[in-house]
């Protein structure tokens, strides 16, 4: 009896469950280019041209292997245009009742296959080094799920950077010695390009056809299989990875790239594996071409962070997707999706999101995110956003990240305490204050930073919840030795700018 074998758009790894699961002799890959995938969220048109080229590339690999593959494309007329109508149609042409898949990395799809009248074997996704199990094991009775904790055990069981049992250099973490402020002489980066090619070329003009959703599609710099994605991984190492640590979180006018990877992409649809670039790292420091604190730092966000985040996407389940433990109900403002905007630094970031569908972490967390927070908007329509814009975004990495790490809708499951900023740390760590219609250096009054406002409106309409936290009681400490009518006119302030975003004017 033939087998279906379901293969996601963000699964293109020949080690992928459901095909090592399966038998080319007797099975059939099913892979679907759908508009019900393109249109779940209005993603970047750059991710879904690489999804799609990636799809078409890696089934054309499948092929060349001898798999049956029945592949639908997006202008396919008899495409259904959803997963689940693709796997109905799929089983009707081969007689098919049985379908093999490997778990989704979004609740949504995995309902979807739940709810069909096929039966479908759902296997775990292990292309992560920590498995679903592990983590829920780790996570069990501990009262904090701190990431640093996890990560040892990560080093401990991979064996990266590790000597005779301890962490190389004698300690876990070398963060002191990175994440430097912006300076004058940062990487400035040009990362090579990936000049399109035909299959590209196809998918391009298919995308601007049939999306019109925020964001430039072209230029397309993107690699789309596997040897574009191993040269990326080579170049990273070669280039930028030397200076990643001391560049992490810093912030330049016009450059988006600095020390940063740009592998978030390739990992997150199959085309790298987490440990192959790990390895990468560590070998390029045991050869004596990048320093202790860059390896380190850069290793600890894949097999920290990037495993950390699943493991609580995992735990949590789909309810996690609806928490709002600030109560947050305000709009997204329209900046965020290209609308104007007089703060330099947010126009810097959605500007390149929009050009690139990249922004690096710091960039993510304490700028687009930071303001979220402080405004207090709706960390689902936030939560809308990041799934969106970004190349690299799948709910299993984008919604801890955002609801959990940047939008404290976990109420503290993710991190300790909320990350929030006045605009002093947006000034050190950036070049943007300089040229922006806001002063940073002003706190009330004409010209004020709305960072500066808001940070204070965020941390007072809060303060029940936080007044106890041991790493924000001082901030409560300044506040309340600031004399009374400058905290009045610092509400009053923020209060307007709050105002003056619900009227849907420019801020
Ligand atoms: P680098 O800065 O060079 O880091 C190296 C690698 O470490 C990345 O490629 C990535 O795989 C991993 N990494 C670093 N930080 C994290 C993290 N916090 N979580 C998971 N992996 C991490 N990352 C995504 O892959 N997809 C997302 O949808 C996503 N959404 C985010 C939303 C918010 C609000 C925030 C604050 C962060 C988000 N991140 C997400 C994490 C991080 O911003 C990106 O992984 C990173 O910017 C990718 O660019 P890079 O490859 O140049 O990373
Ligand atoms: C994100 C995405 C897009 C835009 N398009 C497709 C598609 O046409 N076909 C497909 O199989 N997958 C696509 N994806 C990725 C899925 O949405 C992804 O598998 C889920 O978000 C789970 O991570
Ligand atoms: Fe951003 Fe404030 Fe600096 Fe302007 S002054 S760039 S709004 S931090």
């Amino acid at each position: 009896m033939v087998r279906l074998v379901l293969v996601l758009g963000d699964q293109l790894t020949r080690d992928v469950a459901a095909l090592r699961a399966a038998e080319p002799s007797r099975d059939v890959v099913v892979m679907a280019e759908v508009m019900g995938e393109g249109t779940s969220v209005p993603h970047h048109p750059q991710k879904i041209a690489l999804i799609l080229a990636a799809m078409r590339k890696f089934a054309a690999a499948l092929e060349g292997e001898g798999w049956r593959v029945a592949y639908s494309r997006l202008d396919d007329p008899d495409n259904s245009q959803t997963i689940q109508g693709e796997l109905l149609r799929r089983a009707a042409e081969f007689s098919a009742s049985e379908v093999l898949a490997t778990k989704p990395g979004e609740w949504r799809v995995l309902r979807d296959l739940d709810d069909l009248p096929l039966t479908v074997r759902v296997l775990e996704d292990d292309r992560f080094l920590c498995r679903e199990a592990e983590f829920l094991a780790w996570a069990e009775g501990r009262k904090e799920l701190r990431m640093e904790w996890f990560y040892r055990d990560m080093r401990r069981k991979t064996g990266l950077m590790m000597e005779g049992g301890k962490p190389a250099g004698g300690k876990w973490n070398f963060d002191h010695d990175n994440r430097k402020a912006a300076k004058p002489d940062l990487l400035r980066a040009r990362p090579g390009d990936f000049a399109p090619d035909p299959v590209v070329e196809e998918v391009l003009t298919l995308v601007e056809a049939r999306f019109r959703h925020f964001g430039r599609l072209r230029p397309f710099r993107w690699a789309t299989d596997r040897a574009g994605a191993l040269a990326a991984l080579a170049e990273f190492v070669a280039e930028r990875l030397p200076r990643f640590g001391e560049e992490q979180d810093a912030m330049l006018e016009g450059e988006p790239y600095l020390s940063h990877a740009l592998l978030s992409a390739y990992m997150n649809l199959g085309l790298l594996g987490p440990l192959e670039v790990c390895r990468a790292a560590e070998a390029a420091w045991q050869a004596g071409h990048v320093p202790i604190q860059a390896a380190e730092g850069f290793i600890r966000q894949i097999i920290g962070w990037r495993e950390y985040v699943r493991g609580i996407w995992a735990l949590t389940g789909p309810e996690y997707l609806d928490r709002n433990a600030l109560e947050h109900r305000r709009k997204l403002p329209w900046f965020y999706w290209g609308g104007e905007t007089k703060m330099a630094c947010v126009a810097a970031v959605v500007g390149q999101t929009r050009d690139l569908a990249y922004a690096h972490h710091i960039q993510r967390l304490m700028v687009t995110g930071n303001f979220a927070l402080l405004a207090g908007v709706d960390p689902g329509l936030v939560h809308e956003w990041y799934l969106s814009v970004y190349i690299d975004a799948y709910e299993w990495v984008e919604a801890p990240n955002t609801i959990g790490m940047s939008q404290f809708a976990d109420g503290g499951l993710l991190g300790s305490k909320p990350y929030v900023s006045s605009g002093a740390y947006i000034d050190r760590m950036s070049d943007h204050c300089g040229a922006c219609a806001y002063k940073v250096k002003v706190k009330v009054g004409e010209g004020a930073c709305p960072f500066n406002l808001l940070y204070w409106h965020f941390l007072i309409r809060h303060r029940e919840r936080f007044r106890l936290n041991p790493r924000m009681g001082q901030m409560y400490r300044v506040w309340d030795q600031m004399d009374e009518n400058h905290r009045s006119t610092v509400l009053a302030g923020a209060g307007a700018v709050l105002d003056r975003l619900d009227r849907g004017e420019v801020v």
